[in-house]
């Protein structure tokens, strides 16, 4: 099989699903045994605020918005300990991946999962209630276990927001990649090309990077619109840097 024929999606195993040691049993639904799904990809990330942001965007302004960055970052499973607090983050790459590993995850609601799809990851999920200020009830809080990619468009953007091109061994990168002739240095939601105080550089002359962010930092340094933001871009460069970490 060419790799045209084959599908990538990204898959993050949250923070709930590694508290409750589901890691090995969704491994294993997805095993290449059963799906033909194989890594493309995989790291433990500690997820950072413009990380969480960014791959929550579509979310943005919605009651729940807040607390789903809580959820995706660790903080509401593991309030006292941020050495727990970690998403696994995996590309998975086979035939029909997106619609496949959606059907193992079921449906987003674990309380729908429990109805429609017995069986499925996402039944053994919970649903919380979320209040406000004043200890009101103002709607709930899906805890469903796993994220999977909705359609190839966002498979596209997630993979390139939590990898780099060089995470992904080269014959099995599916988005076109260039090398980067400049140096790039990101401070409190800007890029530059030169060194500011406080600034730190995120890619350098010869640098593999996916061709899509560097349309885009060209776009942003020069002052045009781009395609994607500036944290966009960065955010899977402050993977796992400490000093991004809130
Ligand atoms: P899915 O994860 O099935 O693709 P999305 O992309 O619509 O679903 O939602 C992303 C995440 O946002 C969900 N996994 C869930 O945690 C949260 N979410 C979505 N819709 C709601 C909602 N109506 N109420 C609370 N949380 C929600």
């Amino acid at each position: 099989m060419t790799t045209e024929n084959l599908e990538q999606s990204l898959v993050l195993i949250k923070p709930d699903a590694l508290k409750n040691s589901l890691t090995g049993y969704i491994l294993s639904q997805f095993s290449e045994f059963h799906t033909g799904l194989r890594f493309a990809a995989l790291k433990v990330v500690s997820v950072n605020r413009v990380l969480a942001e960014e791959h929550y965007a579509e979310h943005k302004g919605k009651f729940f918005f807040p607390s789903l960055l809580e959820y995706i970052r660790g903080y509401l499973h593991y309030p006292e300990d941020p050495r727990k607090r970690r998403v696994i983050a995996i590309v998975y790459q086979g035939p029909k991946a997106i619609r496949s590993i959606r059907d193992i995850c079921g449906p987003t609601n674990p309380h729908d999962a429990r109805v429609q799809r017995p069986g499925c990851i996402r039944a053994l999920g919970t649903v919380v209630p979320i209040k406000d200020e004043k200890g009101d009830f103002i709607g709930d809080r899906v805890d469903n276990l796993i994220h999977a990619s909705a359609n190839p468009e966002d498979a596209q953007r997630e993979i390139k927001l939590w990898f780099k091109p060089t995470d992904i061994p080269a014959p099995m990168r599916q988005y076109p990649t260039e090398i980067n002739e400049e140096f790039y240095y990101y401070k409190e939601n800007g890029v530059f090309t030169e060194h500011r105080p406080g600034s730190f550089c995120f890619i350098s002359p010869g640098d593999l990077v996916w061709k899509s962010d560097l349309d885009a930092l060209r776009q942003i340094v020069s002052g045009s619109s781009a395609q994607l933001t500036a944290n966009a871009v960065v955010a899977k460069y402050l993977i796992n840097k400490e000093s991004e970490n809130r």
